[in-house]
């Protein structure tokens, strides 16, 4: 299994996603996340032995771009990467039940690009049996309070990856909990933390998606 965490992780860090990638050239002809995914998901490695590889490549990748070691670029090809362990693994994260226990609305925060954590946070929030509505990155409030007034008595969640956003969160919890104070608001992404999720007025902060479904879970029994 270890092997397959580094395998991954490797993929993701340098952005390779398959075979015939070209890049990066010290990799040329090597198997890529794709390959590596689908062989592993083939030999019966669970899903989250994967999701594992992905998140240390991932955070690699990011501290080398904190210590100015990697560019945008990069971290772009390295979203690729990891999308093409996701691609393997999609079917499992959403392989629950088929009757639904609500509506989740699910966005990134305006002026926000980061979706690849939002995108798993909504696979396994639908795998864990609630139809999850998602507004994609760069969320305007407007849109998502569009959004609450379509799917009355759904559940909402903001994502945001940037401390620049953290604010652009708050504005729209504040104008989500102003204009529906019924509806449950969760937020997550790398910065946000509980303190900071209390003090805008979420009434849940979920580090994982795994917290998301079970918030979700306990909101609905
Ligand atoms: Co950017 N980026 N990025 N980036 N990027 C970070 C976030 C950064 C930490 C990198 C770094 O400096 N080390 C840094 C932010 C620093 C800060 O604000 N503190 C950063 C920066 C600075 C930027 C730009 C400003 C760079 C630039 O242009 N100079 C720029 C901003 C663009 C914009 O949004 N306006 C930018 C751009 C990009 C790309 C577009 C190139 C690409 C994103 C591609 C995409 O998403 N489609 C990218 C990437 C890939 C990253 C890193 C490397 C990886 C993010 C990721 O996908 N992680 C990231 C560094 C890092 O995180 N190590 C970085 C994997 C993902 C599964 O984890 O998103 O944390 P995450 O989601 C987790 C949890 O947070 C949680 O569950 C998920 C699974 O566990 N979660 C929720 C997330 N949302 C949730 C919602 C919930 C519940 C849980 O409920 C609603």
């Amino acid at each position: 299994m270890q092997d397959y965490v580094g395998q991954i992780a490797l993929c993701v860090a340098r952005g390779k996603v398959s075979k015939s990638a070209p890049f990066p050239p010290e990799m040329k002809g090597q198997d890529g996340a794709d390959e590596i995914a689908a062989a592993a998901i083939e030999k019966g490695v669970p899903p989250d032995v994967l999701l594992e590889g992905c998140m240390k490549g991932m955070d690699r990748i990011g501290k080398e771009f904190s210590e100015k070691k990697a560019a945008v670029t990069n971290l772009v090809i390295s979203a690729a990467a990891m999308n093409a362990v996701l691609k393997h693994i999609k079917p499992f994260l959403q392989s629950g039940e088929v009757k639904r226990k609500g509506k989740f609305v699910i966005g990134t925060v305006s002026g926000d690009l980061h979706d690849i954590g939002k995108n798993l946070v909504s696979m396994i929030i639908t795998g864990g049996g609630f139809e999850v509505i998602d507004l994609g990155v760069d969320v305007p409030t407007s849109k998502f309070l569009a959004a609450l007034a379509e799917h009355p008595g759904c559940f909402v969640g903001l994502s945001a990856l940037l401390t620049i956003t953290m604010p652009n969160m708050e504005k729209s919890v504040k104008a989500i909990k102003e204009a529906h104070p019924d509806i449950k608001v969760l937020v997550g992404g790398a910065p946000i933390t509980h303190e900071f999720s209390r003090r805008i007025g979420a009434d849940f902060y979920s580090p994982n998606p795994h917290e998301a479904v079970e918030f979700l879970n306990g909101q609905v029994a």
